[in-house]
């Protein structure tokens, strides 16, 4: 195995935390509530300490749709209205403890196109490069939707990925549509760990 893969243990320079659209309609309860949802927060939350102690970069995107965005059913869309700008809905997590320094990453915020990646027109790959990120640690929701089309993205752009399988939970509109996305990043690349694998 290659050190400089992404199967190196140790955290590094180069190395950010990218934490997916971890707001409360996502959570339980929330307009579109991914069951479980809630517990990736305190499993991110100590990776977040992590990152704080080596001084690393850390990433949230969130879902920023306008009131009447193309993915609504009311438009003819899959989903409830969920993640209205500005909307309490559309805020992280309160629990989740993102540092000042987070860069917010905001998608989906044009009536007629959806995306569920965080990379589709917005700038968090110039982002990642500006910050000399080789290296990607992907948690947050969901695994299903929003977190696999960013992992494909990014291995697509050449960032080694790393999904962190203890912080991400799926919608489940198919029983099994979480395991096929786990087995979909692994195939393209993506290293599955949880945060025992992680060398201190
Ligand atoms: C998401 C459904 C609709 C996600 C976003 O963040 O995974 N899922 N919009
Ligand atoms: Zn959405």
């Amino acid at each position: 195995m290659n050190p400089d893969d992404g199967h190196q243990r140790s955290l590094q320079p180069g190395d950010a935390l990218l934490i997916v659209d971890v707001q409360n309609d996502f959570l339980p309860g929330g307009a579109l509530g991914v069951p479980a949802g809630d517990e990736v927060v305190p499993v991110l939350n100590r990776y977040l300490a992590e990152w704080r102690a080596r001084g690393l970069p850390v990433f949230a995107t969130r879902d920023w749709h306008p009131p009447r965005h193309c993915s609504f059913r009311e438009r003819g869309g899959p989903w409830p209205p969920h993640c209205v700008a500005e909307t309490l809905g559309a805020k992280f997590a309160s629990a989740l403890d993102l540092p000042p320094t987070t860069v917010v990453i905001s998608k989906g915020m044009t009536s007629d196109q959806d995306a569920y990646s965080g990379f589709q027109s917005t700038d968090l790959d110039d982002r990642l490069r500006r910050g000399e990120v080789r290296r990607v640690f992907v948690g947050g929701l969901a695994t299903d939707y929003c977190v696999v089309s960013t992992v494909r993205d990014a291995i697509a752009r050449g960032y080694q990925t790393v999904v962190l399988v203890d912080a991400i939970r799926a919608v489940n509109v198919q029983p099994d549509d979480g395991r096929k996305a786990e087995e979909e990043m692994a195939r393209l690349g993506a290293v599955l760990i949880r945060r025992e694998a992680l060398a201190r």
